[in-house]
């Protein structure tokens, strides 16, 4: 009986995990862990002066950059590698749709490491 219910479990945990791409998160102010090696969130939506937080939740250090160059976790955190409970806050002041990702872990086109954020309105 304890060996049923355990591999119940088991088929539960996975079916959430697999399947879709990931989670999606929308606030003013949003916090994405950045795991081994992807991100905690790949769906962000903030509005205009909103901003995101990305914290190091991993043995790898991780960073977080616009595909386009136009913002990156280097440019506020100081360095390419940030450490386990190392934050970089971005703010946002300007509408914009980005493709970001890890440079270690992903790759400017959104393969691996890589995510979406959406700054505009939220309603
Ligand atoms: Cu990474």
């Amino acid at each position: 009986m304890r060996k049923t219910s355990l591999g119940l479990v088991g088929l539960l945990l996975l079916a959430s995990c697999g399947g879709d791409e990931g989670a999606s998160i929308s606030g003013d102010d949003v916090v994405v862990e950045m795991f081994d090696n992807r991100y905690e969130f790949t769906e962000i939506r903030i509005p205009v002066g909103g901003s995101v937080t990305f914290v190091g939740a991993g043995r790898n250090p991780h960073n977080a950059m616009a595909a386009d160059g136009s913002w990156s976790t280097e440019s506020v955190f100081g360095s390419l590698e940030q450490g386990e409970g190392d934050e970089a806050v971005l703010e946002f002041d300007t509408v914009g749709e980005y493709v970001f990702y890890c440079s270690f872990h992903g790759s400017a086109t959104g393969q691996g490491m890589a995510g979406t954020l959406s700054v505009g309105p939220t309603s």
